[in-house]
């Protein structure tokens, strides 16, 4: 039998040859092959045109390379569906026309099937693995229930979420219906991606640390853990957010393989506290990237020796790879982890 990719088997936390890495947005910006793609189709379009949303996809394999690759998508196609209107403007980011403020709102919303409505993803997922022909690990993603609200309350990218916390403390019922409905939604778009070819998933809690624990316990635990619950079995599901180490037993809680964790917190302390039968992913300060090599190799050290060659630590950023990074840096990054890990 092939040995299991060291991407997969640390997802299970079994013995690997060395501690596999990728980066969080690694499909994105900081590619000079994205780039180019970028001046000339929208980000929208990109995502739609299969072809071009493999290519990139598989690209930073190539280039940098890491032991995994992630779809190139968004968290935020689901909501063009839905019946949201979903924009990119060119220097705000994400824009959400719909403004969802009530129960009656959220009934509104479209009912969908992910593998119609979405039938692109799936193609890119694969025209991806085709592409991969089993060199490295396809990763699919989704948006959390409380991001994905958060974007939907708001409109688009917040600093202080007072429109979301003010529908959860507001209108309790309102809130539950929308979260119930995303969790659906998510554990269904993720399930689709799995069935074209997904061999890991990860769901992205970008914004749960903007929450006190106990709001995160009651507003948000019960609906990720639904949607991860409901994510078919034998496909690991790494749960990433970020600024929750003071929360990252009521994280474990909701569910995953392998919990992803930011920076903030040491890697050891983070993993004891959620626990060492579950995984952890993590978490170099993406801005180190923008360090000298030798700085950077020091600093992955650092987390190796945190992590201290326990099986079940996939080398990660502590989020998603900066646009101005300078891709010698990440490929030191990458080569540092695997020469000090090797074993
Ligand atoms: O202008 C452009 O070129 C578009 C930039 C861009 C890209 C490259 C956006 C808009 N999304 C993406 C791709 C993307 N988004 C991937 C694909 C894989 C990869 O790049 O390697 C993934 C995994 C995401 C996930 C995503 N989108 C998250 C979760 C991760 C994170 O960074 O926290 C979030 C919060 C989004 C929303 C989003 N989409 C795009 C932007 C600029 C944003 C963030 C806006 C904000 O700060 O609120």
């Amino acid at each position: 039998m092939a040995e299991p990719h060291p991407f997969l088997a640390a997802c299970r936390r079994e013995k690997t040859p060395y501690t596999p890495v990728w980066l969080m947005r690694q499909a994105g910006r900081h590619m000079e092959e994205y780039r180019k793609l970028r001046a000339e189709y929208s980000f929208l379009d990109l995502c739609k045109r299969s072809d071009l949303a493999a290519e990139i996809t598989v690209a930073p394999v190539q280039k940098l390379g890491v032991d995994a690759a992630i779809l190139f998508a968004d968290i935020l196609l689901v909501l063009e569906p839905m019946g949201l209107g979903l924009e990119y403007s060119k220097d705000d980011g994400p824009v959400i026309r719909a403004q969802i403020r009530s129960r009656t709102d959220v009934e509104e919303l479209n009912d969908f099937e992910p593998q119609t409505e979405l039938s692109f993803v799936f193609e890119t997922v694969r025209k991806a693995r085709a592409a991969l022909d089993g060199k490295v690990p396809l990763i699919g993603f989704a948006g959390a229930p409380f991001t994905l609200a958060s974007y939907i309350v708001e409109g688009g990218g917040s600093r202080n979420y007072l429109k979301t916390k003010k529908l959860i403390y507001s209108d309790p019922g309102a809130w539950k219906a929308l979260m119930e409905r995303l969790a659906t939604v998510i554990a269904k778009y993720l399930n689709a991606q799995i069935a074209a070819g997904a061999e890991a998933v990860q769901i992205f809690d970008s914004w749960a640390g903007c929450l006190s624990p106990a709001d995160y316990q009651r507003y948000v635990l019960p609906y990720t853990r639904a949607a991860i619950a409901a994510i078919t079995p034998g496909t690991p599901v790494i749960h990433f957010s970020t600024g929750t180490a003071g929360m990252l037993k009521l994280v474990r809680e909701a569910g995953g393989d392998a919990i992803g964790v930011d920076w903030r917190v040491h890697l050891d302390e983070a993993w004891a506290a959620v626990g060492h039968d579950v995984g952890i992913q993590g978490n170099l300060d993406p801005a180190v990237l923008l360090a000298k090599p030798k700085e950077i190799r020091s600093r992955v050290e650092e987390i190796l020796n945190r992590a201290g060659g326990r099986p079940g630590h996939i080398f990660n950023l502590g989020h998603g790879v900066f646009p101005e990074t300078p891709v010698d840096n990440v490929t030191a990054m990458v080569k540092a982890v695997h020469e000090l890990s090797a074993r």
